[in-house]
């Protein structure tokens, strides 16, 4: 019999690569998705007939009940989320109802409904925050900055509470910022590869930024979703950072960007105070080492090969596709 998982924020950029890792493994795959007045599948329509689509939400605990009951998966991913940080400030109270309430009401109907179901949750390196030792690990105390990270701490404890609790196969992922070609156009680093492709091909002229200053740990989501399926893999429930161990600067990332294409970022930005955040996490590095020696993960993609893969993509693509990736 196949193995069954499910996921939620199957439609996000790491749904999309983890759908298509557990299809390779032969799993059914099934995924929640939420109704929307526009397509929304853009990322999983290449893969539309090989996994099972199920409408709900992470704010609609009897669907999650629902769910769990007749689905009874093996394996769950809890990737769905309100995952924009500066977004957060502005929808505070509908981030905690989906980026913390939602991973307990899922949570809670494993248990209610008596699957036997391991259980991953998309923790966050924005738990560390305004970072209290450097590199952060495991073990580094969270003092988040945003109404994500807070709302994501919840879901770290319940998921560890859960685990103490009931004896629940539930982990947590600690993932470092991960991109992609398929990264949220808003992000920070697909804003700018996006904006180079556009640039070259004579469709815009400006790039408007907040903080440049800011550091992060960026890696390869690809390479970050093979971690999470690992995690569900291991003899024990743990927790784990996933991370390359590298911090860039966003100008860093500008200079990397543009210089791959051919061009000077400081000839198109301009600092927008609309992008800054009410509390900034200055600097995020992790250290993967407990991965490594446990899960035996490593990162395969480099900030370099990040920023060429992404810059390409975005070079590449049209200005249809573009749109909805
Ligand atoms: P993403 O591209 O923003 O995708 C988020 C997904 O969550 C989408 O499928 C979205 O559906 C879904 N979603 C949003 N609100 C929901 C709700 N109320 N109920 C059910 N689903 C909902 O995010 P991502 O980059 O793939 O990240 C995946 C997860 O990892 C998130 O939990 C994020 O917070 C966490 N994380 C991300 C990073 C990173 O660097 N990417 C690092 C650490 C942790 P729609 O498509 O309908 O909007
Ligand atoms: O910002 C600065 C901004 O929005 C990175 C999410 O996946 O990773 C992500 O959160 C940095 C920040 O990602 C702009 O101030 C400057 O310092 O790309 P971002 P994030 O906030 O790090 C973590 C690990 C997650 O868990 C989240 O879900 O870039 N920045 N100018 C800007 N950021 C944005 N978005 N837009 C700008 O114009």
């Amino acid at each position: 019999m196949k193995r069954k998982a499910f996921i939620t924020g199957i439609t996000g950029q790491d749904g999309s690569y983890l759908a298509e890792i557990l299809l390779e493994k032969d799993y059914e795959v099934f995924g929640m998705v939420r109704r929307s007045s526009s397509f929304n599948t853009a990322r999983i329509d290449h893969i539309f007939g090989e996994v099972e689509l199920v409408f709900g939400d992470l704010c609609d605990g009897s669907v999650l009940n629902q769910l769990m009951r007749t689905i009874r998966p093996d394996e769950v991913y809890n990737l769905g989320a309100q995952s924009h940080v500066r977004v957060s400030f502005d929808v505070p109270e509908y981030t905690a109802d989906t980026d913390a309430m939602g991973t307990l009401r899922l949570l809670d109907a494993i248990r209610e409904e008596g699957v036997q179901a391991r259980f991953y949750q998309a923790s966050s390196s924005e738990m560390f925050g305004k970072a209290r030792e450097i590199p952060q690990t495991e073990e580094t105390p969270f003092h988040p900055r945003s109404p994500y990270g807070v709302s994501k701490v919840f879901s770290y404890w319940i998921t560890r509470n859960y685990r103490e609790a009931y004896g629940m196969f539930a982990v947590n992922g600690i993932l470092f910022n991960h991109e992609s070609p398929r990264r949220g156009p808003t992000f920070v680093t697909r804003k700018i590869t996006r904006a180079v492709g556009a640039i070259l091909r004579g469709e815009q002229n400006e790039l408007r930024l907040g903080n440049l200053d800011a550091k992060r740990d960026w890696g390869y989501a690809k390479d970050y979703m093979d971690g999470a399926w690992r995690m569900l893999q291991a003899d024990e429930p743990d927790d784990f950072v996933l991370a390359t161990g590298e911090t860039h600067s966003v100008e860093e990332f500008l200079d990397a960007a543009f210089g791959h294409g051919g061009l000077e970022w400081r000839d198109y930005v301009q600092i927008d105070e609309r992008y800054f955040r009410p509390a900034e996490v200055d600097v995020l590095i992790g250290d993967y080492s407990k991965a490594k020696e446990k899960l035996g993960w490593e990162p395969n993609v480099r900030f370099e090969e990040l920023v060429r893969m992404m810059v390409d993509a975005d070079r590449e693509r049209g200005k249809l596709e573009e749109h909805y990736l």
